[in-house]
């Protein structure tokens, strides 16, 4: 062999060696090693934040271990106690609903790992977790009320699409949007039920809703806790002959991209935006706890109500990034 193909050979040897050693060396001095038990995929806001929290750990550095309950809580406390077997640096959790969490947390906390709720709530100790990085709820309630009121005068009958039952979306966007139409007497929630945030689930409610209210003539607005039930609900309105965004006004939460494109079309009339971007911050305070700076209970994430006139804009804006 002659001695430059043979000097070749070393050289891809030592470089494949090098390429080794760097690819563990940069495993071990993985920033830290977090786990995260996520809710499910029920929506398309769901499956955005998945996808953001998982970029923002890859971007880190961060070794995620990464848990889908299909929205079974006795999944998530099993992922939980997972990540404390695995002694992890610390737990993101999206509690699918707002009670049940007492042991686990205090498993963890035990485990000295400090557990950050992302997105949704617990009523629990606020000494059990870190922090909670979620949008306020009840404010995001209040104002699709409040832009419901000026579009109504204060006079309409709403049908209530409802989230996953036992949630602290669902329960605190019923509160904010309560609180507000109390103001107004001929403002009122006549039919109300869960679609558990999903698009079949708004579609099947939304239908019942109809055929209950002789076929939906005299429902004035559709309020639903999350944009995909909304959309649900648009299917059945056209079903059932009817015309969404003008026979019935459609008002969500949210903001994502397809109720923009629904919106635009003139099948629904409002969103509030949702931020999905939720990993940066509980990686923050995780780390600031970690040096032991101090973190506050909740960070809020709250975001604007987007209207028909820049839907058009903003579809684009966000179905291409
Ligand atoms: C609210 C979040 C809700 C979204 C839905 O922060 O928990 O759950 O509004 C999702 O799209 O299913």
């Amino acid at each position: 062999m002659r001695n430059s193909t043979k000097n070749l050979k070393k050289l891809v040897c030592s470089t494949a060696a090098v390429a080794l050693m760097m690819g563990v060396s940069v495993a071990a001095q993985a920033e830290m090693v977090i786990g995260f038990s996520q809710i499910g995929s029920e929506s398309g806001w769901r499956t955005s934040e998945t996808a953001s929290i998982k970029a923002e750990a890859q971007r880190r550095g961060i070794d995620l271990k990464f848990s889908d309950a299909q929205q079974k809580q006795e999944n998530q406390i099993k992922a939980v106690r997972s990540f404390i077997a695995q002694g992890v640096d610390g737990i993101l959790l999206a509690p699918v609903v707002e009670t049940g969490w007492d042991q686990v947390l205090k498993e963890a906390s035990r485990a000295g790992i400090p557990v950050v709720l992302v997105d949704r709530g617990v009523d629990a100790d606020q000494s059990l977790y870190l922090t909670k990085v979620a949008s306020d709820f009840v404010q995001e309630g209040s104002l699709a009320a409040a832009w419901l009121a000026a579009e109504t005068n204060g006079v309409c009958d709403v049908v209530e699409l409802q989230g996953t039952v036992g949630s602290s979306a669902a329960n605190d966007r019923k509160k904010g949007f309560e609180s507000v139409i109390s103001n107004f007497p001929s403002l009122q929630i006549i039919r109300s039920q869960s679609g558990d945030f999903t698009r079949s689930g708004g579609k099947e409610v939304m239908e019942s809703f109809l055929k209950a209210e002789d076929g939906g003539k005299d429902i004035c607005a559709v309020y639903a806790h999350n944009d995909d039930m909304a959309l649900g609900a648009v299917q059945a309105i056209k079903e059932a002959g009817l015309t969404p965004g003008q026979d019935l006004l459609v008002v969500s939460i949210d903001a994502v991209p397809d109720i923009f494109k629904a919106m635009a079309e003139g099948d629904t009339n409002a969103t509030i935006e949702l931020n999905p971007h939720l990993g940066g911050p509980a990686f923050d305070a995780i780390n600031t706890a970690k040096k032991g700076g101090d973190v506050p209970k909740w960070i809020k994430a709250n975001g604007p109500l987007y209207l028909p006139d820049t839907a058009a804009e903003e579809y684009k804006k966000r179905s291409s990034s």
